[in-house]
């Protein structure tokens, strides 16, 4: 492994300029993609070389395997870093990156093949020895086998599809009458969305908590974690706010679950940033999940609490360097992210268009990732997110303090965005005594 030189950013968007901050800092050159929708990003001006890939739809751009190789090949770039979304878990990507000689800043393929078939990736997990929730050993063969598993186990059940993840392909099954048609109905989903109609089963957990940790592992074989993230707070699948430490878990629990996550990593022999999400029940224990194995929206929280860049870091391992050792980790303080989104805020449906007014807010410990400006056009083939603000301080009723003198400050004209919605979070008893599930926003009236 060699020297990263010249890195092509395959996305577009905050996490595009996020990685051309950090890839500049690093004394290297960025290579930026863009649609034909993306023409007006401001970020493109801040990379070495900006290449057009193709038209607005991301299958013609952003998606494209032949066009995003193309424009490294001729641009010379050494290495492709992915983002999230898009290529980012693509393993016939990671492997056309291999065949032309250009490192991928992310997992291997064995690791990433392996955790996308959910149900394999709970079984590996059950055999490094992390909790897992109760369920199928492995995929549940008919709707037969459905009902005298479900019998067994107890309802609420829930089937979910192996290639799905995300909450893509699931039913949660409340008794017996349902359990026949709610397998031939998930699996005729899972068949028709991912081509794989497996599935699996588990007991199903009520109102549970997310949390996740953030990991990183190098060629060295070590792995180490970075904390761990509530991402409790979320709408249809979207997490909206995201914080770390989980305050929810004491010392004992976080130390658990931690100490599981990189038992996990070093289990997989995991290379580069990745995270393990688990469920947490209403007594606290914790359930592996699944791993996302790629940079997420909210890797900004653990950077904040650990004071690592996370980014510097994939392409370090990437180019072979050891990681820092877990007892030169220090979290410290509490770090918030509300997303901010084009959207209205009550009823969350997309308001793409032209940013007539910007004003960020800033201050000490105010983080904000953004690629918006006044005069912007948010173009509407693409996620609405426009960008993060990101708050540190010392304790949680602090950085809530902080997060709500920033979102005040926040003025955004032209599109409807989601700051009045977090304005009110803020303030929002049950947010502040930390008194919410994943269901909470389910039942939510503002
Ligand atoms: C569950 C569950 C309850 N019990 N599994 C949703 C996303 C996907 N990763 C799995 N999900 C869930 N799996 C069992 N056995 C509840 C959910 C779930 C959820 C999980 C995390 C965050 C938000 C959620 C919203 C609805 C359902």
């Amino acid at each position: 492994m060699a020297e990263i030189k010249r890195i092509l950013i395959a996305n577009r968007g905050e996490i595009a300029l996020r990685a051309i901050r950090t890839i500049k800092e690093m004394g290297k050159e960025a290579v930026a993609v863009y649609s034909t929708g993306d023409k007006g990003a401001g970020y493109l001006q801040f990379a070495d070389a900006a290449i057009c890939i193709g038209g607005p739809k991301s299958a013609d751009s952003y998606l494209s395997i032949p066009a995003i190789i193309s424009a490294a090949e001729i641009s010379g770039c050494d290495a492709i870093f992915p983002g999230y979304g898009f290529l980012s878990e693509n393993q016939t990507f990671v492997e056309v990156c291999a065949h032309h000689h250009i490192t991928f800043i992310g997992p291997s393929v064995d690791v990433m093949q392996m955790m996308s078939d959910k149900s394999k990736a709970k079984q590996v997990m059950a055999e490094a020895g992390v909790p897992t929730i109760p369920g199928s050993d492995g995929i549940v063969g008919d709707a037969m086998e459905a009902k005298e598993l479900a019998a067994a186990m107890g309802y609420p059940v829930i089937l979910k599809a192996s290639a799905g993840g995300g909450g893509r392909g699931m039913r949660v099954v409340e008794d017996e009458t349902y359990i026949e048609n709610a397998f031939l109905a998930c699996e005729a989903e899972a068949i028709s969305a991912f081509g794989d109609g497996s599935l699996y089963m588990e007991k199903f957990i009520l109102n549970p908590r997310h949390i996740e940790v953030q990991v990183m592992g190098d060629t060295h074989g070590n792995a180490i974690h970075i904390g761990e993230r509530d991402c409790s707070m979320q709408r249809r699948h979207q997490k909206l706010i995201e914080e770390s430490p989980a305050i929810l878990l004491d010392e004992p629990q976080r130390e658990a679950l931690l100490a599981s996550a990189v038992k996990a990593a070093k289990h997989l022999g995991y290379q580069n940033a990745g995270t393990f999400e688990f469920l947490v029940d209403r007594d606290k224990n914790f359930y592996f999940m699944e791993m996302n194995t790629r940079l997420q929206v909210e890797h900004c929280v653990s950077e904040e609490v650990s004071g690592l860049d996370i980014i510097e870091w994939m392409i370090r391992v990437a180019e072979g360097e050891a990681l820092p050792p877990q007892e030169s980790i220090h979290l410290q303080g509490h770090a918030i992210e509300c997303r901010i989104t084009a959207e209205d805020p009550v009823t969350f449906l997309p308001s793409p268009g032209k940013i007539e007014n910007w004003i960020a807010p800033g201050g000490k410990d105010v983080r904000m990732d953004t690629h918006a400006f006044a005069g912007y056009f948010i173009p509407p083939h693409y996620d609405s997110m426009i960008g993060k603000l990101i708050v540190w301080a010392p304790t949680r009723t602090l950085a809530i303090a902080k997060m709500q003198r920033a979102l005040d400050e926040f003025r955004v004209e032209g599109v409807k965005t989601t700051i009045d919605f977090h304005r009110k979070m803020m303030r929002n008893e049950d947010f502040r005594t930390n008194n919410f599930d994943t269901k909470y926003l389910e039942n939510y009236k503002g």
